[in-house]
């Protein structure tokens, strides 16, 4: 008999026949979310081919360098959502206020918050890069007039959807809708989203972990003592040994430790007391923290839950450590005291 391959829009039809959990117009979102996944992925992968590769020449909220695909695919997520009646707003890594849905569209109850392309430098030089999206629900008293800022302010745990698109070797979809994470691989031929892990789990006891070192002088005591034990290795009080992986790529990093176990952390460090940390709380810790926790995993500030932590700003920064629970928590039980950031 046919093994007729579960694709995403059989799965999320499914998920919402037998568990309720995907209303349309959210299911709408995620399937429009992915296709827009699977063009940024042909533009990632034309590279120089397509003229995408290099700077755009201006800088973004953050004061980063934009690169040619950070444009580009902002644009295409902006494009891609206008129209279908899902969205009250959305919000970027790479735009400093929100984008409202224009009034020829019909307007729905989501917001998107998305990073479209993270680790964007290393699409020069054919690294791993990815895209990051975070679902919210908007306020019930926005449908009667116009969306702010500060609706898109709510904390993790409010999440409807998560999930990130991740364009390497394959070109993966990992998505949780709160009832577990599911992974998706790109079938190009088909140009279909195809289910290959079902409720992923993270594996435990990997000894592994992924932090920038170059860092190590600005970090908490307390980050600094749990790095330390893991490069003392066997001869230390871990009694074993380490490895370490840094791709400079969050996606990638937090890809390869859903599959296979260990720890990321960004942590807050002590170069600027205005900024806690490098990562962003709404489009990057809180998406990857869902994931995370959805997984089994762990994903704090270094010592609280990321997802707990009440937002006052659409950009705002936050510490991370986010993987095995064995290994966050040592973290947080090192900051017993000295909580940073
Ligand atoms: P660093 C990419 O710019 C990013 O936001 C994350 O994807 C990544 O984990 C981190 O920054 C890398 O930062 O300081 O090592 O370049």
């Amino acid at each position: 008999m046919l093994t007729r391959p579960m694709t995403l829009t059989r799965f999320l039809i499914e998920q919402q026949r037998l568990n309720g959990t995907i209303p349309a117009q959210l299911r709408l979102l995620i399937e429009i979310v992915a296709r827009t996944c699977k063009a940024i992925s042909h533009s990632v992968n034309k590279g120089a081919l397509g003229g995408v590769l290099g700077n755009h020449g201006t800088d973004n909220v953050q004061g980063e360098a934009q690169m040619k695909l950070d444009v580009l695919a902002n644009e295409m997520v902006l494009d891609a959502n206008e129209w279908g009646g899902h969205l009250a707003a959305m919000a970027s890594e790479e735009m400093e206020t929100i984008h409202l849905i224009p009034n020829r569209y019909p307007k729905g109850e989501y917001l998107l918050l998305f990073d479209p392309i993270d680790g964007s430098s290393n699409v020069d030089v054919d690294l791993s890069v990815g895209t990051i999206f975070s679902v919210l629900t908007a306020p019930d008293d926005a449908s009667g007039r116009t969306v702010v800022e500060s609706d898109f302010l709510q904390s993790g745990r409010r999440q409807v959807a998560a999930g990130y698109a991740i364009y390497g070797p394959q070109t993966l979809l990992v998505l949780t809708v709160g009832s577990g994470v599911y992974e998706f691989a790109l079938d190009r031929e088909l140009g279909s989203w195809v289910l290959i892990t079902e409720r992923l789990r993270i594996p435990s006891g990997k000894r592994e972990f992924a932090i920038n070192m170059s860092n190590q002088r600005h970090w908490s005591p307390a980050v600094r003592r749990y790095i330390d034990e893991c490069l003392a290795g066997a001869d230390g009080p871990r009694e074993a040994n380490f490895n370490m992986r840094w791709t400079g790529s969050m996606v990638a990093d937090i890809h390869r430790i859903l599959k296979r176990g260990g720890v990321f952390l960004y942590p807050w460090d002590g170069r600027d007391p205005k900024k806690p940390g490098k990562l962003r709380l709404m489009y990057e810790a809180n998406p990857m923290g869902f994931l995370i926790e959805q997984a089994g995993g762990r994903a704090t500030n270094g010592v609280a839950p990321i997802l707990d932590v009440a937002p006052d700003a659409l950009h705002q920064r936050i510490g991370v450590v986010m993987g095995d629970p064995a290994e966050v928590d040592r973290v947080a039980a090192y900051h017993d005291g000295d909580v940073a950031g």
